[in-house]
């Protein structure tokens, strides 16, 4: 006959603590444009706004932080987004034969 009794908690008195599932959350990554001497100001406002999504205020403000502090932030982005936003801005720039450099740098 089987020892099994429903009635029996079963545990043989082993307490069992449930773990509760904790997803981390993935690590973010900024998205940075760099400042150079060459590349037209209007070239680097299409990009923010054409590529992050800026309108054309605050695209002005951003380029203009670039030129002045050397760097600036387009936006921030899990690791999958930002590598393509830097891969099809710095392809963009090439293509239109500019230096700008974009980049990512975890936050
Ligand atoms: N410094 C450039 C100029 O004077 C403008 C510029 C701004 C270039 C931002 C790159 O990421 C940049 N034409």
């Amino acid at each position: 006959m089987s020892d099994f009794d429903p009635l029996d908690d079963n545990d043989d008195g082993v307490a069992l603590q449930e773990t509760k599932p904790r997803l981390q959350k993935p690590p973010l990554y900024k998205v940075i444009l760099l400042n150079d001497d060459f590349t037209p100001m209007d070239f680097v406002i299409e990009i923010l706004m054409d590529f992050f999504a800026m309108p054309e205020d605050k695209a002005t403000q951003v380029m203009l932080q670039v030129h002045t502090q050397g760097v600036g932030v387009c936006g921030t982005y899990t690791k999958d987004v930002a590598e393509t936003k830097v891969y099809i801005v710095n392809e963009y720039s090439r293509e239109h034969q500019h230096p700008l450099l974009c980049a990512m740098e975890e936050v």
